[in-house]
Parts: structure tokens; C-alpha cells; sequence
């Protein structure tokens, strides 16, 4: 784990000292957009674009999702990082299956290194790269999620919309909700370094569990009875939650699975064609557990629980 200053490579963890035991995550820095408009900057083409991601990551794992739901992977090619994140960051490990395609480079940050000599910031996944102008579109997921919902639709003939006109000011509501208390909410409880900044933030996270519990219970999904990117966003934390988040950081209150209704919703997605094989649990396992020595000394990952995501769900036809 570490951070690139002015292009050089430091070994460092998250600093919650200056911020009194709060996990603060930093914005990405690559804001660009693929636009379908052949004039663009960055516009849309079959194998151009290469996404870097690892498969650990609930940020990675949306846009895995999109590239499978939206007929993407003839388009654009992957490459997965080794799910231990350790003094270098993220590596890759092509003996292990692990390999950069593109570049064959040794770590990711010198992918951002590739694309700006003087980056300064966190290297982080997932990554959309330009193999035409050699260099880092975007670093934000949920920007690489929306290009993917609908920039490339002439090219694959995929109209499936996750992110429709008339729903988006409820959608982008919902994905600031579940941001704050879920998605990052576990990792501010995990990476607290206070007692009372831990204890606060897991009172958030729960009473936000809760009221989607009761959200779930009057309708299919986040937004009412159609399946939107905001259900995505929630699927990669809620997917992570029992095997990871419960134990490792300290999220315990109550398991997914002890929530009826968030319980059948992450089944329902899960079970979508396609997304099963976008959910490793191997790698998301094995990446907590075991780059984290400051909250797991020992390295070691448990072996439970046992999940089975493959049980009947009652949410109906989805897709
Ligand atoms: N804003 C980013 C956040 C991505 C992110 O934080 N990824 C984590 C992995 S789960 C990462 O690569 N962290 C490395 C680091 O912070 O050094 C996005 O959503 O794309």
C-alpha cells in the first residue's frame, strides 16, 4: 500500500492521524469521458480501451459488471492485479494468472507513471486505459460505469439502460446515500484508528442497512420496480459483506444474511447471468484479509463462512 509523489513510489498507509482516526478516501484524478461521438476525445471503439482491475475491489467489481451486462468483454479487454495489496501497491503476478496484457508491467503504478511522469496521488483500480493515445481515461468508477451503460451502444447493439433519463435524479439521491454509509461506510469503520469514530460510524452504517431492509420490503429494488445502477453500486459491498466486512472490519452487528429482504436482494442479483463470474470470492478474501497487517497481523483468512448465493430468490424475473 502506498502513494506516488511526484512519480516516485512511497510505501505508506492511509494517514488517519491528521484526520482524528477518520478514513478519508481521495478523489480520483483521470476525469475523462469515452463519448460515443466519433469527434471526441476519447471515442468509442471496439478494443481500444483496456480496464485494469482487480477483482477484490467492490469499486472494480461495478465495472466488471457493466463490461458483462452491457456486452462489452468482445470490446474491451481486462487485466487483473494480484489480490494482495502490500508495500508495492497493486502488482501483477502473470505466472499466477495475473499478468498485465498490455503493458507487461511489473506493478500498477507504473501505469500511472505511463500516462503522467509526475503523478502524485493513490494508485488505485479500477483503471480504463487508452491504448491508442497511452494513457489513463478515467480512474472513477462510478464515471467508467456510465460510459459503459451507454457510450458504446452503436457498437454492441446493447440499449439495456441502468441509468434512465426520467429516474436520475432518485438514482443519484440513493448512490449518495449508500456511498457514504455503505459503500465507503464499511471502510470507515474498518479503517478507524479511534474507539468513538469506530463506534459512530457503524451506528451510521447500520441504521442505513435498516432503512434499506425497509426500503426492500416494499419494493423489488432501490428504485421502485426497476433494476438500476443504483442496485449495482449496493450489490459489490452487500456481496463482500458477511465474508469480509463482518469479521475484518469490525461490521457486526448483523450479517446480511440475518436481513431477510437485503438477503433475497443480493441473491436475486447475484444469480443475474453473468455476474456470479464476476464475484470472486477467492480473490476478495485473500485481498482483505491479507493486505491489511495493521488490522490482521497474522495474514490469515478464515475459512467460512459458508454462502450460498445460489438459493431461490423471490425477487422475480430480473433481467
Ligand atoms: N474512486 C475510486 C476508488 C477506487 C479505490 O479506492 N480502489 C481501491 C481498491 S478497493 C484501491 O485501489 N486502493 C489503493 C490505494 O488507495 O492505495 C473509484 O471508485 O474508482
Amino acid at each position: 500500500m502506498g502513494l506516488l509523489i511526484e512519480g516516485k513510489w512511497h510505501d505508506q498507509w492511509y494517514d488517519t492521524d491528521a484526520t482524528g482516526g477518520r478514513f478519508e478516501r481521495s478523489a480520483a484524478q483521470f476525469r475523462n469521458w469515452v463519448e460515443a461521438d466519433a469527434d471526441a476525445d476519447f471515442p468509442a471503439q471496439s478494443k481500444r480501451y483496456h480496464l485494469y482491475v482487480s477483482y477484490a475491489c467492490p469499486w472494480a467489481h461495478r465495472t466488471l459488471i457493466f463490461r458483462k451486462l452491457k456486452g462489452l468483454e468482445k470490446h474491451i479487454d481486462v487485466s487483473v492485479v494480484h489480490p494482495l495489496m502490500l508495500e508495492n501497491g497493486w502488482e501483477f503476478a502473470p505466472q499466477q494468472g495475473y499478468g498485465d496484457q498490455l503493458h507487461q508491467h511489473a506493478y500498477l503504478h507504473q501505469l500511472y507513471c505511463q500516462a503522467n511522469p509526475e503523478y502524485s496521488g493513490r494508485v488505485t483500480v479500477p483503471v480504463l486505459w487508452d491504448s491508442q493515445q497511452h494513457t489513463v481515461v478515467s480512474n472513477e468508477s462510478a464515471d467508467i460505469i456510465r460510459m459503459f451503460n451507454s457510450e458504446f451502444d452503436a457498437i454492441t447493439g446493447n440499449t439495456l439502460d441502468f441509468y434512465p433519463e426520467s429516474k436520475r435524479t432518485e438514482i443519484d439521491d440513493i448512490n449518495a446515500f449508500v456511498y457514504e454509509h455503505i459503500n465507503n461506510g464499511v471502510y470507515k469503520c474498518g479503517f478507524a484508528t479511534e474507539q468513538s469514530v469506530y463506534e459512530e460510524e457503524y451506528d451510521r452504517l447500520f441504521s442505513a442497512l435498516d432503512e434499506l431492509e425497509q426500503k426492500l420490503a416494499q419494493q423489488r429494488f432501490l428504485v421502485g420496480d426497476q433494476l438500476t445502477e443504483a442496485d449495482w453500486r449496493l450489490f459489490t459491498t452487500l456481496v463482500r459483506f458477511d465474508a469480509v466486512y463482518y469479521s475484518h472490519f469490525k461490521t457486526n452487528r448483523k450479517r446480511i444474511i440475518d436481513y431477510p429482504n437485503l438477503w433475497d436482494y443480493v441473491r436475486a442479483l447475484y444469480q443475474v447471468p453473468g455476474i456470479a463470474e464476476t464475484t470472486v470470492m477467492a480473490d476478495i478474501k485473500q485481498h482483505y484479509y491479507g493486505s491489511h497487517p495493521m488490522i490482521n497481523a497474522n495474514q490469515l483468512v478464515p475459512k467460512g463462512p459458508d454462502l450460498d448465493f445460489s438459493q431461490p430468490h423471490n425477487r422475480g424475473q430480473i433481467l
